[in-house]
């Protein structure tokens, strides 16, 4: 099955055996009746497993191309499951330029935990292994990275995962897997907050696992069961919503955000734009290897340079929205320095690159005119 079929039917055979409905029905119920002790049911508890949980689960993991699914009650939650993986004493080799949020649930909460975390500049894979010793247990890959849209090569690196026995995590949310799909580069376990494109109305906040080994399944699967940080049955059937018209949205997604990433670049008000579909990013040749486009983010920083710069232009759009998140249809403005990224010290952010004159853009898929003429009021 192609992608775009996939994103539609993936994983969704025999979805109702009680009426065959089309849509999955929401199976709103925390528990299961049991026709005796001991003969355990499909189903028994929601926080075990629902069958609207299931096929969101089952969906994800057929885009993927993995073979089994995880759902979360949001992306943090997914990255945490993975995080649970780990024992104190052991080291996470990490891209430096990545959500705040991430970062934070790395720095403030696993370090106390003892689990050491090494943000390195990933662009080049094969400086990865001077940070790798007998303690590596995890590579963390966000890519393209949030909010500076740099590349990783994930086949590069997951040849040095590989080597070393370790596991490749890819946050795959900014991508999703209509442009890339990091099992089939060697990656373990891809992730995805689901509030993002998958989701794709900014109405739901989930998060998601995929992975291909039985194994690894089992153990993540045991985490979700044993922590418990689900999403409810309702949070399952809109995501899944979302995921079957996830190609035509990403298809606008992407032509949109190649018209503003160009319209950007060659405005006088502009500094510099960060989208790796120009020939001149410094990785648009493992984005062009590895992508099947360059999707709809697309960052810059204003000329004058300054945070007040940023916040005059963001708070002049109008059709864009002055919002934390992104992959919705509607189109959303962010920045980064007092939002998303915040909770990252200033000496850290500004060394990636997020200064306070950055504005991230989540492009929509309203009409390209009205969103041109919009950054042109507000870049004045
Ligand atoms: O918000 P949540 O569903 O928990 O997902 C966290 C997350 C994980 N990974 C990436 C790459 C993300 O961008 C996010 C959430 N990001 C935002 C809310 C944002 O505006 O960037």
């Amino acid at each position: 099955m192609k992608f775009n079929t996939k994103a539609i039917h993936g994983g969704q055979e025999n979805i109702d055996p009680a009426y065959n409905s089309v849509m999955p029905p929401i199976y709103q119920t925390s528990t299961f009746k049991q026709d005796k002790i001991g003969n355990h049911p499909e189903f028994e508890y929601s926080r075990s497993g629902n069958p609207t949980r299931a096929a969101f689960e089952k969906s994800i993991a057929s885009l993927e191309n993995g073979t089994y699914g995880l759902a979360f009650g949001s992306g943090l939650a997914a990255i945490d499951a993975v995080l649970k993986l780990l024992k104190p004493g052991d080291e996470v080799v990490c891209t430096s330029d990545l959500y705040g949020g991430s970062y934070r649930l790395f720095t403030k909460i696993y370090e106390d935990f003892g689990i050491k975390f090494r943000f390195i500049d990933m662009s080049e894979a094969a400086k990865i292994e001077q940070y790798i010793n007998e303690d590596t247990k995890l590579i963390w890959v966000e890519t393209p990275t949030n909010p500076m849209m740099n590349i990783i090569d994930v086949q590069a690196v997951a040849g040095i995962s590989k080597s070393h026995k370790i596991l490749l995590a890819v946050d795959n949310t900014f991508a999703t897997p209509y442009l890339q799909r990091p099992l089939g580069l060697g990656a373990d376990i891809v992730m995805h907050s689901a509030t993002k494109y998958l989701g794709g109305h900014s109405d739901v906040v989930m998060g998601a696992l995929v992975v291909k080994e039985e194994s690894l399944a089992k153990k993540l699967y045991f985490i979700q069961n044993a922590s418990g940080a689900v999403p409810g049955p309702q949070d399952c059937f809109l995501a899944l919503r979302g995921v079957k018209t996830l190609h035509v949205r990403m298809q606008r997604h992407c032509e949109n955000g190649k018209s503003i990433a160009h319209f950007l670049k060659s405005h006088a008000n502009v500094e510099r734009v960060y989208w790796p579909g120009f020939d001149d990013h410094p990785s648009h040749q493992i984005a062009t290897k590895q992508m099947t486009d360059y999707g709809g983010m697309v960052s810059f920083t204003t000329k004058k340079g300054t945070m007040d710069s940023a916040v005059n232009v963001v708070e002049r759009l109008k059709v864009f929205t002055l919002a934390e998140s992104l992959g919705g249809v509607e189109s959303l403005a962010g920045h980064p320095a007092t939002m998303t990224h915040a909770s990252i010290p200033k000496e850290e952010r500004e060394k990636t690159g997020v200064v306070d004159s950055l504005i991230r853009l989540s492009v929509g898929i309203e009409d390209i005119d009205d969103l041109i003429a919009d950054l042109e009021q507000a870049l004045i």
